[in-house]
């Protein structure tokens, strides 16, 4: 898999501040390759923006609050232009190459061949993918899905790009058939945070949005790479140090974000060089080791709390609490040995980070998938409720726990009902608005169906964005279980693996980008998404022409699977469509804090959903915050063993590569590496550059291997190393999955790493 396969790999030390020259170089690198030089730049400018305009499809960071800014980032520019690509892959490249050669292709290759044009099937006697109209192809799904048994034979991933009109007409399709098989991305994202928090504060989402990050005193940001995956970050964080305020990083590695920048939209900075510094202090935990650090800094407050009893709230405490008294206990009795073993940080560190968190009036704590992809991805996001609760943290300005969520519609996905176990409640008001009897059983998330898919049960896949087959763990095994499939469907704007393996029979359906217009009967339409923080709002295409004038939206692909599938639907499938103030009208109804959604989704700046915990109303079985109590698990590497963490580069998003570069990691022309410490290196006898393989041994003691992956020095704690994702997934063992949250542990693989016995992977 690579994209620049001759040129040799580099790898130093980043030095400059993050975004700056470097991205806008990069940004015109991109649109010259894109080649959309023209459109790329008039469509940023429609981007993320107050009245009209398009949601960025990139990450699902919250527009800048006071609406007119140009808030930008280069690699949201890259997502954009991705999309608003020039290329096409249309018949001709389908009849020219058969699935088995495409097979062979890199990654890269599949998606650099453009925008999908028509919809296409698979043909198994000339095993190409030749073109079908849409109704045929509606009709197949139809057919296959009413040969079923069962409905719990079918799946419908989500990948969380899809906007909320289309969210909510898709699940009422599953539903309407019979089955809660709905497993999305957030399965293997955000899941931990949705439960830890709902246990916690009674709502499955942060409560901190970003007037309170620009009113907060102190900011703990943990296991995200802000200045890739969430850029807009690095303005909040530069803004946060200007007006005084103190951040703190945690992560094994020291990322970009975690030194300075220069913010992207500030123009004379940028002419001027001027950086920002956006960190007080970098905590390099071990990986796991995040929850031994939160315990750590409880303890150090409620230690310091019997000399200054305004270290803790104890008001707040015994006013919205419950469990503080055997958290307290637990605290007192964890030795502090123990703490610096498992986070991998000295007793001074973390005094130092819980004076910077005792001395702030008002603190956030945001984490991403540093944290939540772990066994005890839950546990380690109660204790950051945990720390929160003590010193009254929730439930007023500039203060709260504010997970960093991934896709940009990801948060609305699961808002509109992408949920394979929902609420009793929300299934009993869809029932009664949609005139359906909504199943009641939960359904399979990512990793149940794969495995249902491996065992025969699941027969039709239909993957609503996304590259399942890529993203998902356990990559051979996920292949075959795809192969298994009856029929799978995908709904894609660009070709990818997800494609090419493929059940017996198999659908490409091209659909509209975010970016494109979307004209129905009722006119020009726009969809609505939810950012991180719980704002929902409008989003209106700018391209008028589409990649193709075969392509259809979302919802109306949606509509024609759903009465191919169910002929005599009440639904009124085909009237949702023409005007989806009509969908927005039935969601009013279903959904909680949608009340008067067409009006309030076209105030300026849309609204916010409410948050009962921000107002100190938690539903959660006692009616108050909850602390927890779980004991400190035991994240150390085996005796020679490394913990390996997969996670993204700078220039890919998720299984899409736009290059094989990492710039902020000083790496180039390279993905099949493995970061590692010097002294693991030395232990080793590996010297920079080294191809190693990697074996991975999961809980049933099985083993999957990586070979020739070279070897790179680089500035995180022993005993800890990290590569590249989607590649590594390979390693992920499918079993391999919390049982907290059900979430694959992709950052916490146990591998051993030798020299390799063939000689280095040379990308394709
Ligand atoms: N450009 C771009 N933007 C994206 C994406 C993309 O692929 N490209 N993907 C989107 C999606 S879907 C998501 S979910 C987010 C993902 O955003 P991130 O969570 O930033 O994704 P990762 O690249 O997996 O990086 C995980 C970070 O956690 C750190 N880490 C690893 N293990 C640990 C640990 O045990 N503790 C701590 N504290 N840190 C640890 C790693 O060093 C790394 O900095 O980004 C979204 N935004
Ligand atoms: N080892 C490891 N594996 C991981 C992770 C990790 O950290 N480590 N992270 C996990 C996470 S957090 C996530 S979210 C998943 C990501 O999993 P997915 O969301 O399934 O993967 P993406 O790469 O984001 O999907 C890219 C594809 O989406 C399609 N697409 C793009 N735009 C649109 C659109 O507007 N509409 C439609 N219908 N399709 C579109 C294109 O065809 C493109 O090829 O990966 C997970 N996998
Ligand atoms: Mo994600």
């Amino acid at each position: 898999m690579g994209a620049e396969p001759s040129r040799q790999p580099e790898a130093a030390p980043y030095h400059h501040p993050a975004a700056g020259w470097g991205a806008a170089r990069s940004v015109t690198e991109f649109l010259v390759r894109e080649r959309t030089l023209l459109d790329g730049p008039r469509a940023i400018l429609k981007m993320n923006h107050e009245n009209g305009g398009f949601d960025c499809p990139g990450c699902a960071w919250p527009d800048d609050t006071k609406g007119l800014h140009l808030d930008i980032c280069e690699n949201g520019i890259k997502h954009v232009t991705w999309e608003m690509t020039r290329k096409r892959v249309g018949r001709e490249f389908f009849a020219a190459h058969t699935v088995t050669e495409l097979s062979g292709w890199s990654d890269f290759a599949l998606e650099d061949q453009g925008r999908l044009t028509e919809p296409m099937v698979y043909d198994e006697a000339t095993d190409r993918y030749v073109p079908i109209d849409w109704q045929h192809a509606f009709d197949l799904f139809g057919a296959s899905v009413r040969a079923l048994d069962d409905p719990n034979r079918a799946a419908f991933y989500t990948s969380g790009r899809l906007g909320n009109e289309a969210t909510f007409l898709y699940q009422l399709m599953a539903r309407e058939l019979g089955t809660n098989n709905l497993p999305d991305c957030s399965n293997m994202c955000h899941e931990a945070s949705g439960r830890a928090l709902q246990a916690a504060l009674g709502t499955g989402k942060g409560t901190a949005d970003l007037k309170d990050w620009e009113a907060a005193d102190a900011l703990f940001i943990l296991g995200v790479n802000a200045a890739s995956n969430a850029p807009r970050m690095l303005t909040a964080l530069a803004d946060a140090t200007r007006r005084g305020a103190r951040i703190v990083h945690v992560n094994p590695l020291v990322e970009a974000a975690a030194t300075r920048t220069i913010v992207p939209h500030e123009f004379l900075d940028m002419a001027l060089f001027k950086a920002t510094r956006t960190s007080n202090l970098n905590l390099q935990v071990r990986i796991g080791g995040d929850m031994a650090l939160l315990r750590g800094i409880a303890k150090a407050v409620l230690e310091q709390s019997a000399q200054d009893p305004k270290a803790l709230d104890q008001q707040f405490v015994e006013r919205h609490t419950t469990g503080f008294a055997a958290y307290r206990d637990l605290c007192e009795r964890t030795p502090w040995e123990e703490l610096e073993r498992q986070s991998g940080l000295s007793r001074e560190q973390i005094l130092h980070a819980a004076r910077i968190y005792r001395e702030a009036d008002r603190s956030i704590f945001s984490w991403c998938l540093g944290v939540t992809q772990h066994e005890h991805g839950v546990d380690a996001i109660r204790e950051i409720v945990n720390v929160l609760l003590l010193r009254g943290n929730i439930g007023r300005e500039g203060a709260g726990p504010s997970p960093v969520r991934g896709h940009s519609n990801v948060q609305g996905n699961r808002t509109c009902g992408i949920d394979h176990r929902p609420a009793p409640g929300f299934l009993d008001r869809l029932s009664a608005v949609c005139g359906i009897d909504a199943p009641r059983e939960h359904g399979k998330d990512t990793v149940a169906t794969i495995e249902a898919m491996a065992r025969g049960e699941v027969k039709v896949f239909v993957g609503m964005g996304g590259n399942f087959a890529l993203a998902a763990p356990d990559t051979d095994y996920t292949y075959r279980a795809l192969r298994r499939c009856e029929l799978t469907v995908h709904v894609s704007t660009k070709l990818n693996r997800s494609h090419l393996v493929h059940g017996r029979r198999a659908l490409i359906l091209p659909c509209l980008g975010r970016t494109e217009q979307d004209h129905q009967r009722g006119g020009l339409q726009a969809t609505s998404v939810e950012d991180s923080m719980s704002m929902v709002h409008l989003s209106v295409g700018m391209k008028k022409k589409p990649a193709s004038r075969h392509l259809l939206s979302e919802p109306a692909v949606i509509a024609g699977l759903a009465r191919a599938a169910l002929p005599d639907s009440a639904t009124p499938w085909e009237w949702y469509v023409e005007d989806y103030d009509r969908i927005r009208d039935t969601m009013a109804e279903v959904l909680d804090g949608f009340e008067d959604f067409n009006r309030r989704v076209r105030l300026p700046l849309g609204f916010r959903i409410k948050q009962p915990a921000r107002e100190l109303v938690f539903l959660t079985p006692s009616g108050r915050a909850e602390f927890s109590a779980a004991p400190l698990p035991d994240v150390l590497p085996a005796p020679g063993t490394l913990v390996l963490g997969t996670m993204r580069s700078h220039d890919q998003w998720n299984t899409t590569i736009y290059s094989d570069n990492d710039r902020y990691r000083g790496v180039k022309n390279l993905r099949t590496l493995i970061f590692m410490n010097p002294d693991d290196m030395r232990a080793r006898h590996l010297a920079e550059f080294d191809p190693v393989d990697i074996t991975a041994t999961a809980r049933d003691g099985s083993t999957r291997s990586l070979h020739g992956y070279l070897a790179v020095p680089h500035d995180l704690p022993r005993g800890c190393a990290a590569g590249y994702m989607p590649e590594m997934n390979v390693l992920c063992a499918i079993g391999d999955y919390s049982t907290q949250s059900d979430q694959p542990i992709m950052k916490h693989l146990n591998v051993t790493v030798v020299p390799a016995t063939q000689g280095a992977t040379r990308p394709e």
